[in-house]
């Protein structure tokens, strides 16, 4: 059977056949995950978290084994480590990074010099602009919708804005767990989506099942907001999340909301604690139903997108190509 066709000029900027990239999720996407969906087409990311840059290696390495094709990393610029990442991206010659939770403009032009292209997550125009600025090559403009730290505006409201703001491509984030979902960011003007929350029930996820689980099992107001007044964090409603409340009611400081959060990602994606661990996922998490391998639910994206884009698109426009 003949693939469906899915192609925007994000993918020959990435050398990848669908545009579609996989979130960087710290403790959750790891090699494994990574490479296969890179093989099934997408860009696979490595999310490098808190983790020291010789792990990375060692990821890095592992997904070389498994793939030929382009996969990414993604740095996280709270982590101790990011000045070792850098370096370990830079030998082990990867060819994209993303970049989260900071601004990579001071590594921008070693990054460059070495054909790295640097597709920094924001959630605001005012820093896509000045990203821009910088060199970058693409933005991802993350909605609230999405899992992990959130900014203030939906996606429906920040991709068209970013787009409007910016030359380079965008990449539309948060809420997108279908074809229906992909096809509207590439009306708002995305070249491209990056989708977490379905990647974490991908057959080759290494994250613990009892995680998977928490998002198989999630309906549409199951995900819930932790922390304080600009570092939110969505995450699946449990013990943890009512404790947070129960805290935040009773006038609890940051520094106190900060320990309550301390090591909690892991204890959720490694130690399968879903009770007491921060289970991080998207809005859409109510909408991922089954466990499936990543190169079949990138097919399911490409033809649904694919049929909303001609089928609804005609029912509602009807032929206009004589007009
Ligand atoms: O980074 C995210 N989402 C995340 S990070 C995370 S938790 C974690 N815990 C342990 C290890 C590693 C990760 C869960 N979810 N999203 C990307 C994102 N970054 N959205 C917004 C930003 C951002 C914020 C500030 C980007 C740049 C920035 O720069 C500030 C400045 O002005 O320089």
């Amino acid at each position: 059977m003949q693939r469906a066709k899915l192609q925007t000029d994000l993918c020959e900027l990435l050398g990848i056949e669908y545009p579609i990239i996989q979130g960087g999720m710290a403790w959750v996407a790891t090699a494994e995950l990574a490479a296969a969906v890179s093989e099934g087409g997408g860009l696979g990311i490595i999310g490098a978290g808190n983790a020291p840059g010789e792990i990375i290696r060692e990821q890095i390495r592992k997904a070389k084994s498994l793939t030929d094709k382009p996969f990414g990393v993604n740095v996280y610029y709270l982590s101790p480590f990011v000045e070792d990442v850098i370096q370990v991206i830079l030998e082990e010659k990867i060819k994209v990074i993303t970049t989260g939770a900071g601004n990579p403009g001071k590594h921008i032009p070693k990054l460059k010099e070495a054909g790295i292209k640097v597709i920094p997550v924001v959630s605001a125009v005012a820093l896509a602009k000045r990203l821009e600025k910088t060199g970058v090559d693409a933005i991802i403009a993350e909605g609230m919708e999405c899992g992990g730290h959130i900014g203030d505006l939906t996606t429906m409201a920040l991709v068209p804005q970013i787009v409007d703001a910016v030359k380079i491509p965008v990449i539309a984030a948060g809420g997108i767990a279908d074809g229906r979902q992909l096809a509207a960011s590439l009306c708002l003007g995305a070249q491209g989506v990056q989708m977490g929350t379905r990647f974490i029930c991908a057959e080759e996820c290494q994250v613990h099942d009892n995680y998977k689980n928490s998002v198989l099992t999630s309906k549409d107001r199951s995900t819930t907001l932790t922390g304080y007044h600009g570092h939110y964090v969505r995450v699946i409603k449990n013990k943890l999340t009512i404790e947070y409340e129960r805290l935040t009611k009773e006038g609890a400081n940051e520094a106190e909301l900060e320990q309550l959060g301390a090591g909690r990602l892991r204890a959720a994606a490694i130690d399968g604690d879903n009770k007491m661990g921060s289970v991080m996922a998207g809005q859409v998490a109510a909408m991922v139903n089954k466990i499936q391998p990543a190169c079949e639910i990138i097919q399911e994206l490409v033809k649904e997108t694919n049929t909303v884009l001609q089928v609804q698109a005609s029912k509602i426009i009807g032929d206009n190509s004589n007009d």
